[in-house]
């Protein structure tokens, strides 16, 4: 059964900063989904405080919140069959040491001993997560 849905992918301050622009949107092309958006831009924080709300509370999301906002990202919307978990796939686990190689956060990513994890892509993580995050970062979509 057809199941085309949109995903919020985000390139990190860190990716960007280190040169992985190219390469996340490489194996995004390369795994046959398609760009709908996309865009450098710096995130201010009343942006991501809304982009993280879940997350509101929680230790992480302060130091989160200044890694993103630290220098310019890409933001995405992708486009596929079943995309959102099939990014989250391409992704990797969060946790850049365990991730498995292969996966963008595997291959690209490690732990710099950074106050937060930094993991060079966000993506999002349900089609409910998608259509909120794409409404907040391409409201003209
Ligand atoms: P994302 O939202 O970035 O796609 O990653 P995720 O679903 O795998 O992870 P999530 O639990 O949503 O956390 C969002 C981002 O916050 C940072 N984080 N740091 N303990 C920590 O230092 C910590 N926990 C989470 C990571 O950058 C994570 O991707
Ligand atoms: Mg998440």
């Amino acid at each position: 059964m057809s199941d085309v849905q949109r995903t919020l992918v985000l390139v990190k301050p860190d990716g960007v900063a280190r040169g992985n622009v190219g390469e996340v949107l490489r194996r995004i092309e390369a795994k046959g989904y398609t760009l709908v958006a996309l865009e450098l831009r710096q995130a201010d924080e009343a942006l991501l405080a809304e982009h993280y709300a879940e997350h509101a509370g929680k230790p992480f999301v302060r130091p989160l919140i200044e890694f993103m906002s630290s220098g310019p990202l890409v933001a995405a919307v992708v486009e596929g069959q079943r995309v959102v978990e099939g990014f989250r796939s391409l992704a990797g686990a969060t946790d850049p040491t365990t991730a498995a190689p292969g996966t963008i956060r595997g291959d690209l990513a490690r732990d710099w001993g950074a106050q937060v994890i930094e993991n060079v892509v966000h993506g999002s993580d349900s089609p409910q997560s998608a259509a909120r995050e794409i409404a907040l970062w391409f409201p003209a979509l």
